[in-house]
């Protein structure tokens, strides 16, 4: 399917400013917020590698597709941001084997579980050398680096260090570090006996494996636990680990993070994806106590809206742009050194699910057209024919990443009843970047900002929080978006619903 209705952004044209500045003036009551910087004040550097996307390890069975002849997708991964990291990983990573040559046999490798929500063992696949080796072009070619996950759930430390020893050679400084299976709270459901699987059960095999990689690789690093969302586990890890003689290396701490699913769940709505959700705050902080105490940053490695494939109109809508573009800042404010975003192929992410994407269902039932739509439901980057497309998720990410490089500053924000947040950073040329997200579908933002001169960046904005549409561009003066030089030496903002803006102001510290 390749044609021009697949081209879901289009350029802002004239005629749909006006209409976006129409909604915003006429359908919206305006509500006046304060804002107050804190130039004096710094937060978290956000990395440069800040912005991330996680595929499945399956990914890698066609080698053509992370390879430097795939040109469409390099130009999309380029696009997204210029030194993002690709984690390799996903549910898929637990049912890979290493193919050292073509005659290598396939080992018995056995998954129990339903086979809903996870891939069964007929879905065992082999990873070649060949895979690896058009990885690190591709990587080459994008300026990314790469979190390798290798299996855990069916694996022997033997096999893991010969595809470490392999991955370490042909990755070289584009290997971030490996990560020892996915999820491993969640093995309890299909790779683990569930009446004694815990988190000390998983540091011994971990530590096995790890050990066995590092006598192949002396100098592997490591992210772990990678956890779905018991985050319980990091203060066992981070008290046992450093109690550990002579223990691998920690590259980062690691969980996922999806808001909510699966598609068939009557509550994963556009609302639910908007409404802030308290468990980010509450899991930041855990991730950040680990992280000091085993000297490691912190990495959200895998995550989207909902989880299962995502779910159609929400999770590939101009909702889902927002949502991206505030969690990304969110965390940036938290401290976290990067955010991965799950996606890729259909057929590789089907997999991870026992081979089906249910938001499939969802379309037939309502007598839409599946092919409409990118797969999964939640993919950054879509793969539909031959062409390779950014999908609105991946326009929240492009708007977080312009605060990668630069140092976060404290935002007092207080947007009273209005859905909306505001995040601030200062920049290495010196100037302040203020991003204010109103995800409010009905009231505008008004508010003040102490600056001399201030002009709009960028605006995300779209017809509508249910549009595949999504407009992102410099904003135009007098937009939904507007600024308006306030004689006082301040500044006024006014931001339409649901609309996302990106200032540059100049605050003295
Ligand atoms: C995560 C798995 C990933 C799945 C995703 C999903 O790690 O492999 O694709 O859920 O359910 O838990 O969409």
């Amino acid at each position: 399917m390749k044609s021009l209705d697949r081209r879901r952004f289009l350029a802002l044209t004239a005629a749909t400013a006006t209409s976006f500045k129409l909604f915003g003036q006429t359908a919206a009551p305006t509500t006046a917020v304060s804002l107050k910087l804190h130039p004096e004040q710094t937060g978290a550097r956000v990395p440069e590698n800040f912005v991330g996307l996680s595929y499945e390890t399956n990914q890698l069975t066609d080698p053509t597709f992370f390879s430097p002849e795939n040109a469409g997708l390099i130009a999309q991964f380029k696009a997204l941001a210029p030194h993002g990291v690709l984690r390799i990983g996903g549910n898929t990573s637990d049912i890979g084997w290493w193919k050292a040559t073509p005659e290598s046999q396939a080992p018995v490798i056995h998954v129990g579980g339903t086979g809903v929500g996870e891939p069964t063992s007929a879905l065992a696949y082999p990873i070649t050398p060949e895979a690896i080796r058009n990885l690190r072009a591709f990587l080459d070619r994008t300026g990314w680096t790469c979190i390798y996950g290798i299996n855990l759930g069916t694996n022997t430390p033997e096999r893991a260090a010969e595809e470490a020893a392999v991955v370490a050679a042909t990755l070289g400084a584009k290997l971030e570090y490996f990560q020892l299976g996915n999820e491993p709270d969640l093995f309890k459901n299909h790779l683990r006996d569930p009446k004694t699987w815990s988190v000390d059960l998983y540091l011994d095999e971990w530590l096995a494996e790890a050990n066995a990689i590092r006598a192949r690789v002396p100098h592997a690093r490591f992210g772990l636990p990678d956890v779905a969302n018991n985050a319980e586990w990091f203060s066992t890890i981070a008290t046992r680990l450093p109690a550990t003689p002579n223990h691998p290396e920690i590259a980062a701490v690691s969980h996922h993070y999806y808001i909510g699913g699966p598609p068939s769940n009557p509550n994963m709505t556009i609302q639910r994806i908007l409404t802030p959700d308290p468990r980010v705050a509450a899991v930041a902080a855990l991730v950040h106590d680990a992280g000091a105490k085993l000297d490691a940053p912190y990495r959200m490695t895998e995550g989207n809206t909902c989880y299962r494939g995502g779910k159609p109109g929400v999770s590939d809508v101009f909702a889902a742009s927002l949502w991206a573009a505030d969690y990304l800042l969110h965390l940036a404010a938290l401290g976290y050194a990067g955010v991965n975003l799950h996606g890729g192929d259909g057929k590789a992410v089907g997999n991870s699910l026992g081979g089906h994407l249910p938001g499939d269902d969802i379309v037939v039932a309502e007598h839409g057209d599946p092919s409409k739509h990118p797969h999964p439901y939640y993919t950054p980057i879509a793969h539909i024919g031959d062409e390779y497309l950014l999908e609105p998720v991946a326009y929240g990410m492009l708007f977080a990443g312009h605060f990668a490089g630069a140092t976060m500053m404290p935002v007092e924000f207080d947007p009273g009843s209005v859905n909306a947040t505001a995040y601030a950073a200062k920049r290495r040329d010196g100037k302040v970047i203020l991003a204010i997200i109103n995800k409010d579908a009905l009231a505008s933002v008004e508010t003040r900002i102490p600056s001399h001169h201030s002009v709009i960046v960028l605006a995300l904005t779209a017809p509508a929080l249910t549009s595949t549409v999504v407009a992102f561009d410099h904003g135009g003066a007098g937009g939904s978006e507007k600024v308006i030089p306030v004689t006082d030496g301040s500044v006024r903002i006014v931001l339409a619903p649901a609309t996302a803006a990106l200032y540059e102001l100049d605050v003295q510290a």
